[in-house]
């Protein structure tokens, strides 16, 4: 690769129609309650991949050993929420209808909801491994059903699915009755069934604002680095078939340190979703 050129994909991957992993940047950014910008998320998540390396110390893996290819955004109709979220389900669905694996860069939370819908059709039996700082429970927010505000009880409708819901400490009464609360990377292990296929739904908000803050709703009292990777640790050799990493919004962060973060975090979920990497 050419020096002091900027390569618009994740650092790593390659151009190949047959990889097993497919990045894909999903910018949707309408429903965000407080303030948007995630649909900058992908672009600048790429670009901080390459102020990493492609070996990981932490599990002894390296982006190179691994097939995965960047296929860049998709074109979603902004405004248009629907038709945004059929694209993004029909792209999921055809994803694992090759056999291959997803993993969506948001945009706002509510990708997961059409991304989950489009896995389903290969996985109908699922747990969900879920990092947010919010319960994302709610029936409806502000009267709209299909928010980001909703999306794991939109999820929970789908039925099949079991969650396991990480640095949760924002919601109402009634969602923390609904949450399935894991406090501790323990715990996880412990609730993870080995035999069911696992999907990782990231929400960058889950680390405290002090590391990142660039993300459309801050929450004090988040994780710190080395403990997602605790957690991640845990999900070594689980059935990881798709993920997403959603909610940076990189404008609010000037440091472009919550951009690296979200690279590193997918730099170790690709390598725990390669195949025979454990
Ligand atoms: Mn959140």
């Amino acid at each position: 690769m050419q020096k002091g050129v900027f390569h618009n994909h994740f650092i790593g991957s390659r151009e190949n129609a047959s990889s097993d992993i497919v990045l894909l940047g999903c910018p949707l950014d309408i429903t965000s309650s407080f303030r948007s910008g995630s649909k900058f998320g992908p672009e600048s998540l790429r670009r901080a991949s390459w102020t990493l390396e492609t070996y990981s110390p932490y599990l002894d893996h390296d982006l190179e050993e691994i097939n995965f290819s960047d296929t860049g955004d998709l074109e979603l109709p902004q405004g248009n929420l629907l038709e945004s979220l059929d694209i993004i389900e029909k792209a999921s669905g055809a994803i694992v209808e090759n056999g291959r694996k997803p993993f969506f860069f948001g945009g706002e939370h509510l990708v997961t909801y059409p991304i989950m819908k489009g896995v389903k059709r290969a996985f109908p039996v699922l747990q969900l491994v879920h990092f947010d700082a919010h319960c994302d429970l709610r029936d409806d927010y502000e009267g709209q059903k299909l928010s980001h505000a909703t999306v794991m009880k939109r999820l929970k409708e789908l039925g099949d699915i079991t969650m396991h819901q990480i640095g949760i400490r924002s919601g109402t009464r009634q969602e923390f009755k609904e949450l399935a609360p894991v406090d501790s990377p323990g715990v996880l292990k412990t609730r993870l069934d080995p035999e069911v296929p696992v999907y990782i739904s990231f929400d960058i908000d889950v680390f405290d604002p002090s590391l990142v803050s660039g993300v459309t709703t801050p929450e004090p009292g988040g994780l710190m680095f080395q403990e997602v990777i605790q957690y991640l640790h845990v999900l070594k050799g689980a059935k990881i078939i798709g993920a997403d990493l959603v909610e940076l919004a990189p404008d609010y962060d000037t440091t472009f340190v919550s951009s690296v973060c979200a690279a590193k975090v997918v730099r170790e979920i690709i390598m725990l979703m390669g195949p025979g990497t454990f």
